[in-house]
């Protein structure tokens, strides 16, 4: 007989969180003062987003976001992440703020802590105001300059209220599918604007997290999420580590180089040296972007899988980020990308739980005593509606519980993981896949609007409460 499993049980102290982002869930995007971004202006181009879809309504969480706490408060959870319409608070993205736009936060920041619910607010979640994509976008410096105001204006606003700030949410994303593959937006498709967009972003987290710090209180922490990849080679021969090496320089350690560490990796400069002599790196950069953190935000999903391609470098190109002939890798013809074994979510996405913890244990190791939090983990599934109305999604609960059974691993060896936030709280607008996919713990009926907690929200909300995880199959 097999030993009875001990119940999976977190620290008291474990935050347990939901996440969300702004032009995924807002809607009412020409309300109180708001101008178009990047992602309205690109999800109304023909052909960029599954079905047309775009923003323009979503989950109309910007009139209904007393339900939606509500709904969190009824489950039990004790921290939200969600982020702010830039061209809410400064339309065109530079100037004085718009005061009702900032209201419409600091009425969400009161409701959530009159619910006893920690807010965490992303100031960047890939929204940038049209005007400075205009202006050039991320690939040009003034647009880091730009972020610092804003994010003085925010921090002004709610640093009284807010304590956990996150600067930016996953700048791989940001400059390799806005300016690399196009699939997000601006969908532009050149290798050299990734490569200095991923500089602006790094110095924009650098000079915005200095401007936090010089308007808010002490005791507010800032940190940013990185959709930090586990980049494993398809075998140990010598080509296949080069090749792995080469995608984690391009994934992680152009982001956390500088961030972590001050510098960028020797080897990411040598790899990119045919397209690029890194000019944009202007004397002081380097020193402005490693502002000290008080934590770091890990977003996992999914595994890479590489290989060194053969001297005709054909082979398999698939990598999870979406149909572009275009890849959002600079520099890495010579890299082919394999699709992991093992079961997949609606996303195509395979699941690997140890990629969460040898990710975890990784941060551990190379930035040791920087607190850590799952700022984003989840799963898109073709949920549906029982006759009965209520939505059963026992593969999320699989995949929520595996995860977290590596969390709590992790902390078990040592890690310190704080928190952890599902990804995510609705079901939303995903990107380029529009309504199609559906991430949420709770289900949305794109007709009515109507929120039905999923059984995957139940389950969460009980581990939650209990901090200890309930079992699979435990019927909600
Ligand atoms: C993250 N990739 O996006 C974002 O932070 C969320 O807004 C999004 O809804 C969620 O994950 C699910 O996709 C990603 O291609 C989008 O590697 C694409 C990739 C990774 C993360």
């Amino acid at each position: 007989m097999p030993e009875p499993m001990s119940p999976v049980s977190f620290p008291s102290t474990f935050l347990w969180g939901a996440a969300t982002s702004a032009y995924q869930i807002e809607g009412a995007v020409r309300e109180d003062g708001r101008t178009p971004s990047i992602w309205d202006t690109f999800a109304h181009t023909p052909g960029k987003t599954a079905g047309g879809d775009h923003g323009d309504v979503a989950v109309d969480h910007y009139h209904r976001y007393r339900d939606d706490v509500a709904l969190m408060s009824g489950l039990g959870l004790g921290a939200y992440r969600f982020s702010i319409s830039w061209s809410r608070v400064q339309p065109t993205g530079r100037g004085p703020a718009v005061q009702r736009g900032l209201d419409f936060y600091r009425r969400l920041v009161d409701e959530l802590l009159a619910k006893d619910i920690k807010p965490a607010v992303t100031l960047y979640h890939w929204d940038l105001p049209q005007e400075l994509e205009d202006a050039g976008g991320w690939p040009e410096r003034d647009t880091a300059y730009r972020f610092a105001e804003y994010a003085q204006i925010v921090g002004e606003a709610l640093g009284d209220r807010v304590e956990q700030w996150i600067t930016l949410n996953e700048p791989w994303c940001s400059a390799f599918l806005g300016y690399g593959s196009g699939v997000h937006a601006p969908g532009r498709t050149e290798p050299v604007a990734t490569l200095r967009a991923s500089h602006h972003l790094n110095l924009a987290h650098g000079l915005g997290a200095k401007a936090l710090r010089s308007v808010m209180p002490a005791r507010n922490t800032v940190a940013l999420s990185l959709n930090s990849s586990t980049v494993r080679p398809l075998t140990q021969d010598a080509a296949d580590l080069a090749a792995a090496r080469k995608i984690d320089d391009l994934a992680n350690g152009i982001f956390h180089g500088p961030i972590l560490h001050g510098a960028y990796p020797e080897s990411l400069f040598t790899a990119t040296r045919q397209l690029t002599d890194w000019s944009y790196v202007q004397d002081g950069d380097l020193a402005t972007i490693n502002q000290p953190l008080d934590a770091l935000g890990l977003n996992y999903y999914t595994p890479a899988l590489v290989s060194a391609a053969g001297p005709d470098h054909s082979g398999p190109r698939a990598d999870g980020h979406g149909a572009s002939e275009h890849s959002p890798w600079p520099a890495a013809d010579d890299v082919l990308f394999h699709q992991p074994p093992g079961d997949r979510t609606a996303m195509g996405w395979s699941i690997d739980p140890t990629g969460l913890y040898d990710l975890i244990m990784r941060y551990e190791r190379e930035v040791p005593g920087l607190p850590l939090y799952i700022t984003e983990n989840g799963a898109a599934y073709d949920d549906k509606p029982d006759p009965d109305g209520r939505v059963h999604d026992p593969e999320r609960i699989a995949y929520l519980h595996g995860h977290l059974a590596e969390v709590r691993r992790a902390i078990a060896d040592g890690a310190d993981v704080r928190g952890y936030f599902l990804w995510s709280l609705l079901d939303n607008f995903e990107w380029a896949y529009g309504y199609e996919k559906r991430f949420g713990a709770v289900y949305v009926d794109y007709t009515t609007l109507e929120r039905t907690s999923k059984s995957s929200a139940h389950w969460y909300g009980k581990a939650a409460r209990t901090g200890t995880l309930p079992e699979v199959d435990e019927v909600f």
